[in-house]
């Protein structure tokens, strides 16, 4: 699935740069090479570069006159669901088959009513008012008329935009109709704000200061300014939890196309970030460490090189695709680097001592990423990167606890034989059916690093802090304080959350605050939390909360004592520690006891019908014989002498 643009050869760009491992001359001559021929159409090759638009391409869309306004067939148009900015005065409208209408700016009375869009996901949006969209009807109409063209009998006029149109939820995204107020999937209200407007346009204007800046190859770290890191460091308390961040990681994000909004967007950051500032947690009592961009050495441990330059390569095309759901932008390479190179110095700030903890709010996610394939949203792989540093700063024994929704399978692939780096994965499994279907119970690892797996497959969505804990304390807990590692690295999505669009699980703020907790007596409270997927802006806000709260020192409540798992829990906790009580000891008891548990729970109905089987014994003819008896008495209610006789 790794995209490989055939016109640039991967063997063409050297590795032997500046001291970064970068190369300084590569993207012009990249970019000369990457013309696409037909820019503007989905390439239909699989789901390998499925997509991907040259900049020159971009500036010849259709200038708006009316002959600009292209139809879609019936069935699309009654799904036409958004308005996207264009970069010009052009807006373009979405049918959700990808198809595009553009109609150019109309001059109009913006935002008196808009046309049932996200309110403040792009406020540009807003601005595309219904009474342009009349005006652009009228318009199209007039066309329509003085046509006389016979194909064009079954396409429906313009007028069905304006009237099927659909709301995508801010909190969740989730696509909602016209006429209902809350949305369906999360509950939010249509006007959702998470970040007051106000705010928004601030973060809006430094969104394009920055996005200047890279295309001017000028960029420069908005790293937290010397004074901002001096009096944070002052006090003893501020040096605990580190928080890694950078604006720049917003510029990777989703180009027009697609309907629908992607759930793995720019604002997920925004909203934590909110999050912590008003709980003041940052800035305030965690400190900020400098965001540095991973250097190319760091990356090739642990992707192939091949990879890391077809990330690379994306940044020449204004959108690319290595899986139909990741996607890549100009930005999104710079992003990756980020995220990747503020995971591996949280780790060397945690393994040296600079810091007790620390939280890494970066994006793109990263822990389906395998040695040589992009997909599941993700680029790099974070937190793999993040183990390389922590070796490099000493640590010989890695934990990672993945405790996002999906199995880490880049995360598994690229220790799987790795008796150095435990992992242990939480995840919505459903026999395989589940995104990415790997990450059964039976994967344990390979070539020597069996039993250094450890997969928790639920076997349905809805699992919530019940079966989380429980799984902690009869599986997690003991094998990770067996293997005794020296770092604990937690790939943490929340999208296992309460509200989560992808996950639909259960997991509370408090839910992940107590697995936190539970974690940071491994590794003598060495601990990077590093964020994965988690799609509820809501959910993430008040969960990476949490979690931040518990790693600055306060206890949460422990979960009540007498909390059960559910029955499935319990099963795939027993499938489980069948098969990793091989590998570790620790597990054993915890084995026999909840064998125990499921007998006392659900033994007994088994036990009965075994009874009843014992009971009836002899030949079939026999058993149907007194049966029929028994049967005709009762039910056909008939004599039993008279039939006989
Ligand atoms: N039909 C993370 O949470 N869904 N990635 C694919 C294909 C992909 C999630 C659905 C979900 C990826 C980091
Ligand atoms: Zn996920």
């Amino acid at each position: 699935m790794t995209y490989a643009p055939e016109s640039v050869h991967p063997e063409k760009v050297e590795h032997s740069g500046d001291q970064n491992g970068w190369k300084d001359k590569d993207k012009s001559e990249m970019s000369n090479g990457n013309v696409i021929e037909d820019a503007c159409k989905p390439n239909l090759d699989g789901d390998k570069n499925s997509y991907v638009e040259n900049d020159d391409q971009e500036e010849n869309l259709p200038d708006g006159s009316p002959h600009d306004i292209c139809l879609t067939s019936e069935r699309s148009l009654s799904t036409v669901v958004r308005v996207q900015e264009n970069g010009s005065d052009n807006a373009i409208y979405h049918s959700e088959d990808g198809m595009e209408v553009n109609i150019s700016e109309i001059e109009g009375t913006p935002g008196v009513d808009n046309v049932g869009l996200a309110p403040f996901r792009n406020r540009r949006e807003q601005s595309c008012s219904s009474r342009r969209l009349e005006e652009a009807l009228a318009l199209y109409e007039q066309e329509l008329l003085e046509d006389d063209d016979e194909d064009d009998k079954d396409w429906l006029p313009f007028r069905r935009f304006a009237v099927q149109t659909k709301w995508f939820c801010t909190n969740c995204t989730m696509a909602n109709f016209d006429d209902s107020v809350y949305c369906d999937l999360c509950g939010e209200h249509r006007n959702f704000e998470l970040i007051p407007a106000k705010m928004l346009g601030k973060f809006e204007a430094s969104r394009e200061r920055l996005e200047a800046e890279s295309k001017n190859d000028a960029v420069t770290l908005p790293s937290p300014t010397p004074s901002m890191l001096e009096e944070s460091s002052t006090s003893s308390f501020h040096k605990r939890t580190a928080i890694g961040f950078d604006e720049r990681m917003m510029l990777h994000s989703e180009i027009k196309m697609k309907s629908h909004p992607h759930p793995e967007r720019p604002d997920r950051l925004q909203a934590i970030i909110a999050s912590l500032t008003a709980s003041g947690f940052f800035p305030g009592k965690c400190f900020p460490i400098p965001a540095r961009e991973a250097t190319y050495q760091e990356l090739a441990m642990v992707h192939t090189s091949e990879h890391v330059d077809a990330v690379e390569l994306t940044s020449c095309n204004i959108s690319s695709y290595f899986t139909p759901d990741t996607y890549a932008n100009r930005h999104s390479a710079l992003a990756a680097r980020l995220a990747a190179g503020i995971c591996a110095d949280l780790a060397t700030a945690i393994m040296t001592g600079q810091a007790q903890n620390g939280f890494a709010l970066v994006r793109p996610p990263g822990h389906h990423a395998g040695v040589k394939d992009s997909m599941g949203f993700c680029l790099h792989n974070n937190a793999a990167v993040a183990v390389m540093a922590s070796r490099a700063a000493g640590a010989k024994k890695v934990l990672i606890v993945d405790w996002d929704v999906h199995h880490g399978n880049g995360t598994q692939e690229i220790f799987d034989s790795d008796k150095s780096v435990l992992y242990i994965s939480l995840h919505r499994h459903e026999g395989g059916h589940f995104y990415p279907g790997s990450g059964a119970a039976s994967e344990v690892g390979t070539f020597g690093g069996e039993g250094y797996s450890v997969n928790i497959p639920w076997k349905c969505g809805g699992v919530g802090d019940n079966d989380y804990n429980f799984a902690f304390q009869h599986a997690v807990l003991p094998i990770a304080y067996q293997f005794a590692s020296d770092i604990t690295i937690i790939s943490a999505g929340f999208d296992a959350a309460k509200g989560d669009p992808l996950g639909c699980c259960e997991v509370t703020p408090a839910g992940f605050a107590n697995m936190t907790q539970m974690l940071s007596g491994l590794s003598n409270g060495k601990m990077l939390v590093i964020l994965e997927g988690g799609y509820n802006l809501q959910s993430i806000s008040s969960s990476a909360t949490a979690v931040v709260k518990v790693l600055l020192g306060d206890n949460p409540d422990p979960p009540p004592q007498d909390t059960q798992p559910s029955k499935s829990g319990l099963k795939t906790l027993l499938e489980v520690l069948e098969i990793q009580s091989k590998y570790w000891s620790s597990v054993r008891e915890h084995y026999l006891q909840l064998q125990l548990h499921w007998q006392a729970l659900y033994g007994r109905k088994k036990r009965k019908i075994i009874i009843r089987r014992h009971i009836v014994k002899g030949p079939v003819w026999w058993k149907w014989g007194r049966k029929r008896i028994v049967y005709e008495h009762w039910f056909a209610r008939v004599p039993l002498r008279k039939r006989s006789s």
